[in-house]
């Protein structure tokens, strides 16, 4: 008999370890451990989905016929870590050795790695670029850049393709996907889902202390639910999709988001399935092909390409931090008050849902550290605690790369960055807001403005000669002198205040 791990963010009957293990002689291991729910202060929602999806896994594979040893938190024999209780179950039924899919994390891998058990990892067979793939893509190229890495997928998965060339004649339709936030949504959001009583309160006893709400939990926690969340946005949120992406409102958190990175994480949906789904509502008339190729490109492109990244830079990823920053990760980003309103949504959003979009994430809080100049380890272990969808693979690529410009340039061919005056365009943040994004200098300046030219001007020697970054050194090089030390003082003096722990 052989040992068959199944991790909670594993949860796909085609994972690769049940397919090539027999049901009639394996058993399979699954474990709820304080080591994986504590490695990070984990938002509570996420802990609560990811129990909840395990046991139902579980299951799940006993009504397909899998002898499953379940452990839960609770357990008195939890030895409260993944080998652990390999090492356990394999000297309760004299296993011969263990089978395992490939985790998410170098952290993890490594520690099954160094197991005292005959062990074989076999590839995670659930993406659509395998190392390998990625791997000979990547090389020889002098840089890497997604629209080249997603092109190859359209053309591996045949998505959006009319014969060689893509649909509609264009690769990507992204210029078309920028609109300001709308007035009106009228779409009504993800669905909501009876959460298992008895995990919430499990979760609530051992990790109430952390950072975020509980309740009320919605999220779907089998694979039937996240389909049935899939089908509701296909037919209501996809055709809108692509026009509203980069937009952010105070009274709707959702807008036309899918909300299934969490279910494609764990394994409760299947990536290509998902755009196979998409693609169909296209094919039929019900969505436009610029929101269809922008999320099929956020899938097929973004997701795969972060993943490739992770698993190719190695282990020390995530210490990266190429602009040098080490300022400490301010006690607003734990819902301290904050007079910026679009600072204050995320993280109340990020609080009550473990949830905030792409544009959230990447321009509020994460525009935010990097112009602050915070420490990037400190911003990738908040965004992998704080989310219900972050693994580290898709995590730190996002973070430590596209966000945070500490991988050098190995994601984004330059920093997001921006002054207020983007959060303003695309949302409405800014008209409740105690600060005015109209005021670049003075009591009541929009500290992204302030921030900005500070930021700018501390990296020019690593910026000055990037090319797309020419207009904004020509900008900050044509105010006057006096200007510019303005606002350089006035930025020195509200980083000081945060610093000093004031209210900002
Ligand atoms: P939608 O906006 O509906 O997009 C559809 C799907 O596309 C998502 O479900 C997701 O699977 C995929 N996708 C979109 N953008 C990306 C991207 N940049 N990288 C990978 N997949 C993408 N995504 C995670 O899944 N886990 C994370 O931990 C995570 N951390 C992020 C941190 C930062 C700083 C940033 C800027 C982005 C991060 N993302 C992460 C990407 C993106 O924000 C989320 O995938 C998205 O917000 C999930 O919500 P949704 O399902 O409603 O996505
Ligand atoms: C995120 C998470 C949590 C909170 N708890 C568990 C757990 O108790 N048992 C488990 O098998 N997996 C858990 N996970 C998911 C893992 O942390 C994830 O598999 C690794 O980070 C690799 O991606
Ligand atoms: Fe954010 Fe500045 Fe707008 Fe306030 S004024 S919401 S701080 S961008």
């Amino acid at each position: 008999m052989r040992l068959v791990l199944v991790l909670g963010d594993q949860l796909s009957p085609a994972l690769s370890a049940l397919s090539k293990t027999d049901k009639a002689h394996d058993l399979v291991v699954m474990a709820e451990v304080m080591g994986e729910a504590t490695y990070v202060p984990h938002h509570p929602k996420k802990i609560a989905f990811t129990f909840m999806a395990m046991r139902k896994f579980a299951n799940q594979l006993r009504a397909d016929g899998w002898q499953v040893a379940y452990t839960r938190l609770d357990d008195p024999d939890n030895t409260g870590s993944i080998t652990g209780e390999l090492i356990r179950r394999a000297s309760e039924v004299a296993a011969a050795g263990v089978v395992y899919t490939e985790p998410g994390e170098w952290r993890l891998i490594a520690a099954l790695g160094d197991m005292p058990l005959k062990s074989h990892c076999l590839p995670d067979s659930r993406f659509i670029a395998s190392h390998a793939d990625f791997d000979a893509w990547a090389e020889g190229r002098k840089q890497l850049r997604m629209e080249y890495f997603y092109r190859e997928m359209r053309r591996k998965t045949g998505l959006l393709m009319d014969g060689d060339q893509p649909e509609g004649g264009k690769w990507n339709y992204d210029h078309d996907n920028r609109k300001a936030a709308p007035d009106q949504v009228d779409f009504a959001g993800p669905l909501r889902f009876a959460p298992d009583e008895a995990v919430l309160d499990l979760v609530e006893a051992r990790f109430g202390g952390n950072f975020g709400a509980l309740r009320p939990f919605w999220f779907a926690t089998d694979a039937a639910q996240a389909q049935q969340q899939l089908t509701h946005w296909i037919e209501g949120g996809l055709p809108k999709f692509g026009d509203f992406q980069d937009a952010m409102l105070n009274d709707n958190r959702f807008l036309y988001h899918s909300l299934i990175s969490f279910y494609l994480n764990a394994g409760l949906l299947d990536p290509l399935d998902v755009c196979q789904q998409v693609e169909a509502a296209y094919r039929a008339g019900l969505a436009p092909l610029n929101a269809v190729e922008g999320f099929i490109r956020q899938i097929i492109g973004w997701r795969e390409y972060m993943r490739g990244i992770y698993f190719r830079e190695g282990p020390d990823y995530v210490t990266r931090n190429a602009l040098g920053h080490t300022r400490n990760l301010p006690a607003l980003y734990w819902g301290s008050e904050t007079k910026m309103n679009c600072m204050a949504k995320t993280v109340a959003q990020t609080r009550e849902e473990a949830y905030a979009h792409h544009i959230q994430r990447l321009m509020v809080t994460g525009n935010f550290a990097l112009l602050a100049g915070i420490d990037p380890a400190q911003v990738h272990q908040w965004y992998l605690a704080v989310y219900a969808d972050a693994y580290e693979w898709v995590e730190a690529p996002n973070v430590i790369g596209m966000s945070q410009f500490a991988d050098d340039g190995i994601i984004a061919s330059k920093p997001y960055i921006s002054s207020g005056n983007y959060i303003h365009k695309m949302s409405d943040y800014c008209g409740s807001c105690a600060y005015r994004v109209q005021d670049k200098t003075g009591p009541e300046a929009c500290p992204f403005n302030l921030l900005y030219w500070h930021f700018l001007d501390r990296h020019r020697e690593r910026f000055k000669g990037n090319p797309r970054m020419g207009n904004m050194y020509r900008v900050w090089d044509r105010m006057d002198e006096d200007r510019r030390q303005t606002v350089l003082d006035q930025a020195e003096a509200w980083l000081l205040r945060l610093d000093t722990g004031h209210e900002v």
